[in-house]
């Protein structure tokens, strides 16, 4: 199925060979080979640590767990391919919840637990999810969901894995815990079923269910962690931290999937908040810290890390979003003994790269690089105007071909074909270059999309928010640069004739309908919004009179 290249593609692979990918096997089998008949791993061993409480999960709890809340979700009517909501913080239920829809042949669309009732109902109908599995604290924003025959299913707030009954018509999580695992026979599941549908907008317009098959989320953490020398070394005795969001494909794939793939502990912890977090790497001895580039300067910049003994960190690893050089540098300045190095992701396309300085057998690396192309994968660099491939040193969109790619967006073969080309080609929207020894440096941003320290921001959904405003005629977002959030969300608005419509007005009619990231920071009045002929925004443009707005 390889196609046949033009001799003039310029073709990146990995220094790393090739290796075998037994992606034929449904997720939860490959992520617990090693604890099965043909494993030698030892399943008393310890998979998750709940940060929240102290409690343990060994890999044959969470595997005994993940069947019987299979069977429970089962015998409350979801069947293979129905859609389960993971409205969840991160927690030891969280990936529990995955695992058990995994297992069953279902598939989970994870949501971020601070989005708003608004953007949840979207996903939730968009995605036709059967059933919510959530916390209490939660539940509010779910009442016309539940009416409209959504089984919500509830975990209890304490966190110390009790759970109360609830009399709101929710189901208890631990009646899907105490679910009977006999009663449901092995479901039968092929490569190309969806596991997990995050959504994302891509290059382009409104946020999408990316369907992340079993074939593709196996590639994904096999091109990781598997192999002689793995790109990314795990091993059962790491301890991984986790606060980096579970309902994102960062921490989804390459942390909690990829540490039990490797028999390694994963610390869940809830959120971040750094004096916390020092505080259980030194509780735990944790080895791997990952991280998105806000936590890099939280760390570079406190006073208090001296306080702690981080020393058993050896790895820590940024990814999600751009890491400025000069911060990386004081990273590694602070944490000498640690390995730093970056991966780069994409909802659509899992791991991209992976900083080679994580191998077993590392490869010496440069700050600023955002890792190597993975193995059993190929990457290109291609001209934005012509699309022809570009040689080392030169900048041009990154595409990416691979098993690890997304099947597609969900109900929008439009925006699939808009992102992988008729020769499998994923085009990242990301621009970049490949040095001469294979790493790659991102350098700008081709796509729409506005990252607010590393969370997802879709200007063409805040936009649609805008206009729905009887007082806007016309309105279009673009990033602003920000010292800490990297990027904030501002709005350039048409208002309406004679309209007295405030900066104040606009910002309070939109912020209040979306989670905190999404929230729009500034607010210019302007006669038009530039357009090409096409009716395309000219962002370009708008974010040049940003600059000039700002510097005034
Ligand atoms: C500059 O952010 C992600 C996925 C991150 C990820 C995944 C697996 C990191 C490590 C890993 O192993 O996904 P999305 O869909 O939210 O956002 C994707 C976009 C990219 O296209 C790029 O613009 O986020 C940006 N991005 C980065 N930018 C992601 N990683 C980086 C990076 N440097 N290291």
């Amino acid at each position: 199925e390889e196609e046949e290249e033009p001799s003039h593609d310029f073709i990146f692979r990995s220094k790393l060979p090739d290796i075998f990918i037994p992606n034929h096997l449904p997720l939860t089998d490959y992520v617990f080979h090693k604890f099965s008949g043909d494993g030698d791993g030892d399943s008393s061993t310890t998979c998750i640590i709940d940060g929240a409480t102290g409690r343990i999960l060994t890999y044959a709890d969470v595997q005994i767990n993940m069947q019987r809340i299979a069977a429970g979700i089962h015998r409350f009517g979801i069947r293979h391919g129905d859609v389960v909501m993971l409205l969840l913080p991160n927690s030891p239920e969280f990936a529990l919840s995955f695992l058990a829809v995994a297992y069953l042949g279902a598939v989970s669309t994870t949501a971020n637990p601070f989005y708003t009732q608004p953007e949840i109902a979207k996903q939730a109908k968009a995605s036709a999810a059967k059933m919510i599995i959530t916390k209490k604290c939660l539940v509010d924003k779910l009442t016309i969901l539940q009416n409209d025959g959504v089984l919500i299913v509830c975990v209890d707030d304490d966190g110390d894995g009790v759970v109360s009954p609830t009399d709101d018509g929710c189901v208890s999580f631990t009646e899907l815990t105490q679910a009977d695992e006999t009663e449901l026979p092995k479901p039968e599941i092929s490569p190309d079923d969806t596991v997990a549908m995050p959504y994302s907008s891509g290059t382009t317009g409104l946020p999408k269910g990316v369907m992340i098959t079993h074939k593709g989320l196996v590639t994904s953490i096999a091109q990781k962690v598997d192999g002689e020398n793995p790109n990314l070394h795990f091993t059962a005795s790491d301890v991984i931290l986790c606060f980096l969001p579970m309902f994102h494909i960062y921490a989804l794939d390459a942390l909690m999937l990829s540490a039990m793939r490797t028999g390694a502990a994963l610390l869940i912890v809830p959120r971040f908040e750094l004096n916390l977090v020092m505080e259980l790497i030194q509780r735990y001895k944790v080895t791997v810290v990952p991280v998105a580039p806000p936590v890099v300067l939280a760390l570079v910049k406190s006073p208090d890390t001296e306080r702690y003994d981080l020393s058993s960190v050896r790895m820590m690893l940024s990814g999600a979003a751009t890491l400025k050089k000069e911060l990386e540098d004081a990273v590694r300045l602070k944490f000498p003994n640690a390995i730093f190095g970056q991966g780069y992701g994409m909802t659509e396309s899992g791991t991209v790269a992976k900083s080679l300085a994580f191998a077993k057998n590392p490869f010496k690396t440069k700050s600023g690089a955002c890792g190597t192309v993975i193995r059993n994968a190929e990457m290109k660099v291609v001209d934005t105007i012509t699309g022809i491939s570009l040689p080392r040193n030169k900048s041009g969109e990154i595409c990416v071909r691979g098993h690890q790619l997304m099947k597609g967006y969900l109900n929008d073969p439009e925006a699939t074909a808009q992102t992988i080309d008729k020769d499998g080609w994923l085009h990242t929207g990301d621009i970049g270059f490949v040095d001469d020894d294979d790493e790659i440096f991102i350098v700008d941003r081709l796509k729409e999309l506005i990252k607010f320290k590393g969370y997802q921001v879709a200007p063409a959904e805040l936009e649609a928010l805008l206009i729905s405003h009887p007082s806007i005629d016309d309105a279009a977002v673009v990033a602003m640069k920000d010292e800490v959030a990297d990027e904030v969300p501002v709005a350039f608005v048409v208002r309406s004739e004679g309209s007295q419509l405030t900066e104040d007005d606009v910002k309070s009619y939109v912020n209040k309908q979306v989670v905190h990231y999404k929230r729009i920071k500034m607010v210019f009045f302007i006669e038009a919004i530039p357009k090409a002929v096409s009716g395309k925004i000219l962002r370009k443009d708008l974010r040049a009179k940003l600059e000039t707005e700002c510097s005034k």
